[in-house]
C-alpha cells in the first residue's frame, strides 16, 4: 500500500492553544514587529538554552549571515564547505564576497581543517564552518588556523539547535554562530535565524544593522537592512520550544529504529550521532556506499519517490556545481573529491513529529526491497 506523501522537513508544531493564545495576545498589543515582546521572550529562551550572552532574532538564517559576515568584515575571500545548504555560499556571494570551498572530512561531512589552510590568500578574511547534521565541527582546530593568519570565524549552526561538543551546546564558538528556525528545522518559527554571540560589540552592531542601522528615533549610524523577526514568528518559535524535549524525544526514537532496521542493509548505513553529546537527530542520512550496495544512491531514490517517500539528496551535487559557482569556479571540484563522493552517496529519510515507527519501518521496507531487487 502507498504511503501519503512523507516529506523530509514535514513541521514539527508545539500546542496549537498556546501558539493561538499567543497570537491573541499580539493582535491586542497592537505590536507586530520592530523589536516586540514576543520575539524579546524568544531571544532570551534560545541564548538561555544555548548558554550566550545574545540571541539577536532575525527574518530567516540567510539574511542572519549576511548581516553576521558583514558586522564582522568579511570580505574578499571566505573558505566554507561545499557541503552545506547554498545558502551558506549565497549569503556570501550576495555581500560580494568570493566563497572558496574547501573539502569535507568524510568521517564527519564537516569541513576538513587540514584543507582550510592551502585555501589561504591575500585576499582571505574569513572561515564559515557549518555544523552538518548539528554534528559539531573541529572548533579548535579552525580557531587555531583562524588565529595564526588573523582570519575572523563563524558558525552556520543552522542545523545545530540543541546540540552539543565537549559537553558545551554550539552557540559560542567563533566569533557568532547562526542557527535556522525555518519550518523544515526540527523547531520552527515558520521562518527565521538566530544570531548568538559572547561578544557585546558585535551583537550591538549586528542588532542595529538587523533594523536599518537605527540607533535612535532619527539616528542611523550604520549601513543597516531590515532583517527582523516578526512577533508571530516568535510566537511560534516559543510554542515550539515548549515541545522541544518531545520533539527530540520522538526524532531519536525514529532514529534508532531507522539504525534497527537498516542494520543488516549491504551497503547502506546510517550516520552515527555521539550519544555522549546532545544532539536534535532532526536528520536522518544514510549514506549508500557504492562498493558494497547492488542498488546506487539514485535507485533508492526513486524506489522511495515511487512509493510516496520524498526521500532528498541533500546536499548533492555541493555548493561548487550549483550556479553561480559551476560558471565562476568551473575547476573547483577538482580540490573536493570527498565532498563529490559523499553527496553522491547521501539519501536524507523522513522523521519528526508526522513519523511515527510503524512508517519509518515501512521506509525501510522499501529501501530493503529496492536493494534487494
Ligand atoms: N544553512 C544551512 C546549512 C541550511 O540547511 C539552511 C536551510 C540555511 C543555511 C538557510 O536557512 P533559512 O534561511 O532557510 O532559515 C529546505 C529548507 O527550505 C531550508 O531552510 C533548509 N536549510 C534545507 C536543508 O531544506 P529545500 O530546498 O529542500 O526546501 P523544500 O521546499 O524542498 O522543502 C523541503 C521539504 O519540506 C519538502 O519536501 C516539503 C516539506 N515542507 C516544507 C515546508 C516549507 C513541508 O512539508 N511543509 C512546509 O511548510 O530547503
Amino acid at each position: 500500500m502507498k504511503l501519503d506523501p512523507l516529506h523530509v522537513g514535514r513541521p514539527n508544531v508545539g500546542k496549537r492553544g498556546a501558539f493561538l493564545a499567543r497570537v491573541n495576545e499580539i493582535l491586542d498589543r497592537r505590536w507586530l514587529s520592530n523589536n516586540g515582546p514576543v520575539v524579546q521572550e524568544f531571544e532570551r529562551k534560545v541564548s538561555e538554552i544555548l548558554g550566550v550572552k545574545h540571541g539577536l532574532a532575525m527574518c530567516n538564517a540567510t539574511a542572519a549571515i549576511e548581516i553576521a559576515a558583514r558586522a564582522l568584515g568579511m570580505h574578499g575571500e571566505v573558505i566554507l564547505p561545499s557541503y552545506t545548504f547554498v545558502a551558506t555560499a549565497h549569503a556570501l556571494q550576495w555581500q560580494g564576497i568570493t566563497p572558496v570551498f574547501a573539502d569535507m572530512d568524510p568521517a564527519t561531512h564537516n569541513i576538513d581543517p587540514a584543507k582550510i589552510e592551502k585555501l589561504i590568500t591575500p585576499r582571505t578574511t574569513g572561515i564559515v564552518g557549518v555544523h552538518v547534521w548539528g554534528r559539531a565541527c573541529e572548533t579548535e582546530a579552525i580557531d587555531k588556523i583562524a588565529a595564526k593568519h588573523k582570519l575572523k570565524v563563524m558558525y552556520d549552526a543552522s542545523h545545530g539547535f540543541g546540540c552539543s561538543t565537549n559537553g558545551r551546546m554550539l552557540g559560542g564558538f567563533g566569533s557568532c554562530e547562526v542557527f535556522s528556525f525555518h519550518a523544515t528545522k526540527f523547531i520552527n518559527c515558520f521562518e527565521g535565524g538566530v544570531v548568538t554571540t559572547n561578544d557585546d560589540d558585535l551583537a550591538y552592531q549586528m542588532r542595529m544593522m538587523t533594523n536599518f542601522g537605527f540607533t535612535g528615533y532619527d539616528r542611523v549610524e550604520y549601513l543597516g537592512i531590515n532583517g527582523k523577526m516578526n512577533e508571530v514568528c516568535a510566537a511560534m518559535g516559543l510554542t515550539n520550544l515548549e515541545a522541544m524535549d518531545e520533539i527530540v524525544e520522538v526524532n531519536r526514537r525514529n532514529y534508532l529504529t531507522y539504525c534497527e532496521e537498516l542494520r543488516s542493509v549491504a551497503g547502506v548505513s546510517v550516520i552515527q550521532y555521539d550519544s555522549g553529546e546532545r544532539n536534535n537527530y532532526q536528520y536522518v542520512v544514510i549514506e549508500v556506499d557504492p562498493g558494497t550496495c547492488p542498488r546506487n544512491r539514485d535507485e533508492i531514490v526513486e524506489a522511495l519517490h515511487a512509493e510516496n517517500v520524498i526521500a532528498r539528496k541533500y546536499f548533492w551535487p555541493g555548493c561548487h556545481r550549483m550556479e553561480p559557482y559551476r560558471s565562476l569556479q568551473p575547476n573547483a571540484g577538482q580540490l573536493l573529491p570527498e565532498t563529490e563522493m559523499v553527496a553522491a552517496s547521501v539519501i536524507v529519510l523522513p522523521t519528526g513529529q508526522t513519523v511515527d515507527e510503524k512508517t519509518v519501518k515501512r521506509v525501510c521496507e522499501i529501501i530493503k526491497t529496492s536493494v534487494k531487487r
